[in-house]
């Protein structure tokens, strides 16, 4: 019986110390920029963090070389608590997306550490599975109503379960969230911000044509989803949910801006169209009135800008308590190692929603090659120990930072929108 037990403790030998030896930021821009942190320890053991914030990209660089790496020399790889507790409260000055995108990045690499330490997947050290896999949805968007419906077509086609449909509105020259590529889609388009014009009158009629068009072909089995991209006050948001109603959509992202939690509530009052917003929160305190309201019923805040894996998790056991699920910000600006990090956390949490999941292309792909594989409209973070995603320094190197910035939108009569 002894040497059952000795051989067991052999077999599962983990160093309990790792002192972080080294730490670097990587910048790259394999298609468009991304910002890495690669954390060794004196073990040779390495993870990484993604650090990216779309538009302002070396802030959070200069904040991980300048202020916070110097802090983690020496520091133990293990006690991620306490360096996340460390870097939150030690800076004084809380919160902030530069900020909260930094502790996250160091938070994804401690994470990647200590499960290749412990030679397994992070999702088995968060809990295990607890699902097959992470339900994602794809981005179907078109001009038209009808180039967007044959869109959202390939993407049933391709297996997907869940479908954004994102339309050009009659009368605007050119609208936010819709692209001109197909398959890959880039928001941060110009090395000034480019200017769109919004008209909410035309906005609102032309919504629920495409939703209308999108059932009758599509069907009633498949997930369909809509982004606002905060452009509606609460009363016209609410009117929206109240017209597409019919459609039965899966949700309707960032009606209003959240600045103010309780705009939701009217919203609330008035539609049974479920929403969802925080894509852009950095802390639990973004979205706690929200949640403890009942006022969505998704919670979008992602791996990288709320604060990591540690934080990201507070926030959905919170919500969990709410009947809210998760539903993460998964978009192109969010690296691989990011992508790879929500899948771990989406698989290991009781009240998992939805994914989002927009392909990045072929040059990121290879600048970080990844454990994670997309079946059945779901995907799966994969075996390998650790975040499962690696980074290729070399070829990363052959792609120099390109400023680019996100666009700015204005009214018609040139007001700077929105709120
Ligand atoms: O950086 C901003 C984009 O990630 C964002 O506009 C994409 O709204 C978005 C979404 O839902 O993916
Ligand atoms: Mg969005």
């Amino acid at each position: 019986m002894k040497d059952i037990i000795g051989k067991a403790n052999l077999s599962v030998k983990v160093a309990l110390m790792l002192k972080i030896k080294d730490a670097r930021v990587v910048v790259t821009c394999p298609g468009r920029n991304f910002v890495t942190l690669r954390i060794e320890t004196a073990d040779g053991v390495y993870g990484l963090g993604d650090a990216t914030l779309n538009g302002r990209e070396l802030a959070v660089a200069s904040y991980l070389t300048d202020h916070v790496i110097p802090c983690l020399i020496g520091r133990d790889a293990h006690q991620i608590e306490d360096i996340w507790q460390y870097l939150y409260k030690g800076a004084y000055w809380r919160r902030g997306p530069v900020t909260m995108s930094a502790i996250a990045a160091v938070d994804m690499a401690l994470w990647d550490i200590k499960a290749k330490a412990a030679n397994m997947p992070l999702y088995q050290l968060l809990g295990g599975a607890c699902r097959t896999g992470v339900m994602v949805y794809g981005h179907a968007n078109g001009q038209t109503v009808e180039e967007t419906v044959e869109e959202a077509l390939k993407y049933r086609a391709m297996g997907y379960k869940a479908i954004r449909l994102q339309s050009g509105v009659p009368g605007l020259p050119s609208t936010y969230g819709v692209s001109k590529d197909k398959m890959f889609y880039e928001p941060a388009d110009g090395s000034l911000p480019t200017e769109n014009v919004w008209s909410t009158a035309k906005y609102l009629r032309a919504v629920p044509q495409l939703f209308e068009a999108a059932r009758l072909v599509l069907g009633e089995e498949v997930h369909l989803l809509h982004d606002v991209h905060h452009r509606l006050t609460p009363i016209e948001a609410a009117r929206l949910g109240k017209s597409l109603e019919p459609y039965r959509l899966f949700w309707m992202e960032d009606p209003t801006p959240a600045e103010n939690q309780e705009a939701f509530r009217l919203i609330r009052q008035h539609t049974t169209t479920p929403l969802a917003v925080g894509e852009v929160f950095n802390s639990i305190w973004d979205a706690k009135d929200l949640i403890q309201n009942q006022l969505i019923d998704y919670i979008r805040a992602t791996v990288v800008h709320a604060g990591g894996i540690t934080h990201l998790r507070r926030i959905a056991n919170l919500a969990d308590l709410y009947q809210i699920r998760t539903g993460c910000h998964g978009a192109t600006d969010l690296s691989p190692v990011t992508m790879a990090a929500a899948l771990h956390v989406g698989l290991s949490i009781p009240n998992f929603g939805i994914q989002e999941y927009m392909r990045h292309t072929v040059e990121t792909d290879a600048v970080f090659p990844h454990a994670y594989t997309f079946q059945d409209g779901s995907l799966h973070p994969g075996d390998a120990p650790g975040l499962g995603v690696d980074l290729d320094e070399a070829l990363a190197a052959k792609y120099p930072y390109s400023r680019a910035f996100l666009p700015v939108n204005r009214l018609e009569d040139g007001t700077l929108h929105s709120w």
